[in-house]
């Protein structure tokens, strides 16, 4: 027997995924937690009902979300995810020789136990890595405490809603810049096109009173509304620079030049929208 799990994020659209087993399923002090087996995608973590990711198709969030800051950086040694208690993008941070230290700003801690024990097929242990370090604490805070810090700043965060609200707000984005080391860069989770276009806006129009060169990308990601996401590059350092940097050492499942150029790419109504 199989059951489908319906996700609504939005409430004139909704996805779903066929799922063989329920793995875990908790409340934690902050969020309702499931692991599911799907039929598909491997194994998939769900948070108050939206799919966060799978083991199918996250490679083109978490590769993206990290190389396109890290490879216009160059050579990033300190590393701030802010979220990520899945893993996955620390996975991909510390695959750079240059990277002294990853520090992963997450809330709950219960998204990084049972992450540990569902996810390490795909993304083995890279808490076990001397250079990873773990804060379980609000990432506001931290910001705050850490002017001028990180080489790149990773915000790989839920969707807007409750708690994760202030993670896309101006004040976060001040903050995130400010945690920045000069010529460093960010890049945060950024929604989608047609169903968040003024938040994307609002968020492009404060990247850029703040940096000199701020730009969307997307990705493909069919678990995800609309089958992909965006992110926001945030920094003075153009993301170009990053097309001529070499990968780093270990396997890419999504990213390639071809890939990297195009994902900034955007379709024309969007482009008008953010761009003018
Ligand atoms: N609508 C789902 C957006 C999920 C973004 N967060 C993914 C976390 C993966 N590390």
């Amino acid at each position: 027997m199989s059951i489908w799990f319906t996700e609504e994020l939005h409430p004139y659209y909704r996805k779903g995924i066929r799922i063989k087993k329920i793995l875990a399923d908790e409340q934690t002090q902050y969020q309702h937690l499931q692991f599911v087996e799907t039929e598909f995608f491997g194994n998939a973590m769900i948070l108050d009902g939206i799919i966060q990711l799978t083991e199918r198709d996250n490679m083109g969030y978490h590769e993206m979300i990290v190389h396109v800051p890290m490879l216009a950086v160059g050579q990033p040694k300190r590393v701030l995810i802010v979220g990520g208690g899945d893993g996955g993008s620390l996975q991909q941070a510390l695959r750079y020789p240059s990277v002294t230290e990853a520090v992963v700003c997450e809330l709950d801690q219960r998204v990084v136990d049972l992450s540990r024990e569902h996810f390490a097929a795909s993304f083995g242990d890279p808490w076990a890595d001397s250079r990873a370090k773990l804060i379980v604490r609000d990432a506001f805070g931290y910001l705050e405490e850490n002017p001028g810090q990180f080489d790149v700043i990773i915000s790989d965060t839920t969707d807007p809603i409750g708690m994760a609200e202030r993670l896309f707000s101006d004040e976060f984005q001040k903050l995130m810049v400010r945690a920045l080391v000069p010529g460093g860069a960010a890049a945060t989770q950024c929604e989608q096109p047609f169903f968040d276009t003024d938040l994307i806006k609002q968020i492009y129009q404060s990247a850029k009173a703040l940096t000199k060169n701020p730009a969307y990308y997307y990705a493909n990601i069919p678990t995800y509304p609309g089958g992909g996401i965006g992110f926001m590059y945030v920094s003075n350092t153009p993301w170009q620079n990053g097309l001529k940097t070499a990968y780093p050492p270990g396997e890419n499942k999504y990213l390639n030049p071809e890939i990297h150029k195009a994902a900034f790419a955007l379709p024309e109504f969007f482009r008008k929208e953010l761009y003018g």
